[in-house]
């Protein structure tokens, strides 16, 4: 079993700060649970292009407003306290914070650090996934 407290993240190797978003790691590849599971926080007033083109993520909201636009059709979806959504078709997408956006991130196959977005937006596959 596994436990954790996020002030044993803060400040630490799996404290991933960005210009956009910060990114509490809480569960990696190396913990063995098949996906990562991240709490990540979206600064308010930003939008950030994402395209997970090696990973499935599913997002929940627990505190904070935002949107999400599909860049191929431009459908664009509110996001609030108690929103979903999940990236099953590797959605390419602006992610736009209006407040800061608390945000639980589930990534399979699981990230295995300290990923950041690419030029693509999105992050590497692991040599062995
Ligand atoms: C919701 C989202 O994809 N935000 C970008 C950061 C990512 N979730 C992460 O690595 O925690």
């Amino acid at each position: 079993m596994i436990v954790k407290q996020l002030d044993d993240i803060i400040g630490t190797e799996n404290d991933v700060d960005t210009e956009n978003w910060q990114s509490y790691r809480l569960l990696l590849k190396k913990d063995g649970m098949g996906f990562s599971f991240h709490h990540t926080i979206i600064r308010a007033g930003t939008e950030t292009l994402i395209w997970y083109k090696n990973h499935l993520e599913a997002v929940y909201c627990i505190q904070g407003e935002g949107e999400i636009e599909l860049t191929a059709d431009g459908k664009t979806y509110p996001i609030k306290k108690g929103t979903m959504y999940a990236l099953s078709g590797n959605e390419r997408h602006f992610l736009r914070a209006k407040s800061d956006m608390h945000m639980v991130c589930v990534f399979n196959p699981p990230v295995t650090g300290r990923e950041v977005h690419d030029e693509d937006g999105s992050y590497p596959l692991a040599a062995d996934d």
